[in-house]
This record gives structure tokens, sequence and C-alpha cells, in this order.
């Protein structure tokens, strides 16, 4: 079976590819596994029908006859395995692995913290004061992946699923609005969105975009 993805019927990205189904999609296009999509409104994340697929009634999930997944990580992490985008040594599979979850509890919960301080608490007496923290925590953060990629084009040997998650999390516009502050880290994106199977799973967000707005 052709395997479906949950996405926004509606990203408010206006398919920029920076919802997390981004990730998934671009580690089908590396494999070369094509797949269906499943657009759902805000309302339809929220059914019961959706929460027996996402018990939190959010996208991505992945669905084929024998499976169905959730979190962006656990469904590239199995793409990975199921089409051999892991190294196949034990010790690189391990530390590939590790960076995948580097990029979702390290890297992501800083750039997080800080979009939402603007866009959800923007309005909040403590916001000013906050944002400079919240900054410094996020350049720390990046300041330690650039010196690891100093030297390096990928994160652990070759282009794998630690980089594809690494990089979803740097395209979010807290990070990428910071990326001229780090040439390092901008010459890692840019490498990554460089490859064939970025600019498909990218080219596929937005023509889905702009039929969609007519
Ligand atoms: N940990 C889960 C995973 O990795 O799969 C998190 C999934 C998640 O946050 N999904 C979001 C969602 O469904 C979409 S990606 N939200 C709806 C809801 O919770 O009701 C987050 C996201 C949304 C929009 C943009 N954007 O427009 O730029 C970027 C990222």
């Amino acid at each position: 079976m052709t395997p479906i993805v949950s996405v926004f019927a509606a990203s408010p990205d206006r398919g920029r590819g920076l919802a997390r189904d981004m990730a998934v999609r671009w580690a089908l296009a590396e494999v070369g596994q094509p797949h269906a999509l499943r657009p759902l409104s805000f309302a339809e994340l929220k059914t019961q029908e959706h929460k027996t697929r996402q018990p939190f009634g959010q996208i991505p999930t992945y669905e084929t006859d024998s499976l169905t997944l959730f979190e962006s990580g656990a469904i590239v992490l199995h793409i990975a395995e199921t089409h051999g985008l892991l190294p196949t040594d034990p010790a690189g599979r391990a530390r590939t692995i590790a960076w995948m979850f580097s990029a979702a509890s390290t890297l992501e919960p800083v750039i997080v913290e800080r979009e939402v301080a603007v866009l959800l608490e923007g309005d909040k007496q403590w916001t000013a004061e906050r944002l400079p923290l919240l900054e410094a925590r996020l350049r720390q953060r990046l300041d330690d992946l650039a010196a690891w990629l100093l030297g390096r084009d990928w994160l652990e040997g070759d282009f794998s699923a630690g980089d594809i998650m690494m990089v979803c999390v740097l395209r979010r516009p807290a990070a990428a609005l910071l990326m001229g502050d780090y040439p390092v880290l901008a010459a890692y994106v840019a490498r990554a969105e460089a490859r064939p199977a970025f600019r498909t799973a990218h080219a596929d967000q937005l023509a889905r975009f702009e039929a969609s707005s007519g």
C-alpha cells in the first residue's frame, strides 16, 4: 500500500514546508517512496477518528496496511530503518538516532519557546524582559551545533535521518532569522536544501498550497 501522510488541509506556513510533515515527506523523497496525502482541517484534527491515529490531534501521521504511526521523528526513523537511511554499523546507527533526539529535545524546545514568546505571549508584560534570555539560550545551542559542524558536511558521516530532523528544526523562523550570524549552520541548511529530495518535497508543499488557495 502507498503510505498515507496526514497534513494540514490549509497549512499556515503557506507552503514553505515549516510544519512537521515536511520531515516525513522529505524522508520519503530521499528513499524514493511515493506517498498519498490525507489533508485535514483544524476541526478534523480534533475528531476522535483522527485521535485514533494521533492521540494529540496533530499532524503528521503515517499509515500503511500494517502500521499507523505518529510523531514526526518516529515516522522518519521508521522510514529510515525500513529504507536504509541509517548507517548500517551499530555505532553509526546509534549516533544518528542520538542526533534525531537531539534535534527534537535539545534544539527544538529553545526554538519553539522563542517563537511562542513572540506569537502567543507578545502582549504579556514579562515578554520584553524574557526575550533576551530566550535568545541567549537559543544562541548557546546554535553556537554548540555550529562548533560541531565546523569542517563537517553532515552531522555524522554521510547524510542521514539525523540531518533531516536537524535541518527541519533550523528552518523554523526563530532559528532561520539568526542564520546570518551562523555561516556554518547557514551553509549546512543550504547544502540540505539543495538535495533533490528536499527540493521535491518542498515543491510539493508549495504546489499544494497554491492549488488549495486557488
Ligand atoms: N511532536 C509532534 C511531532 O513531531 O509529530 C508535534 C506535532 C505538531 O506540533 N503538529 C502541529 C499540529 O498539528 C503541526 S507542526 N498543530 C495543530 C494542533 O496542535 O492543533 C507545527 C507547526 C505548525 C505550523 C507552522 N507554520 O505555519 O509555520 C510550523 C510548525
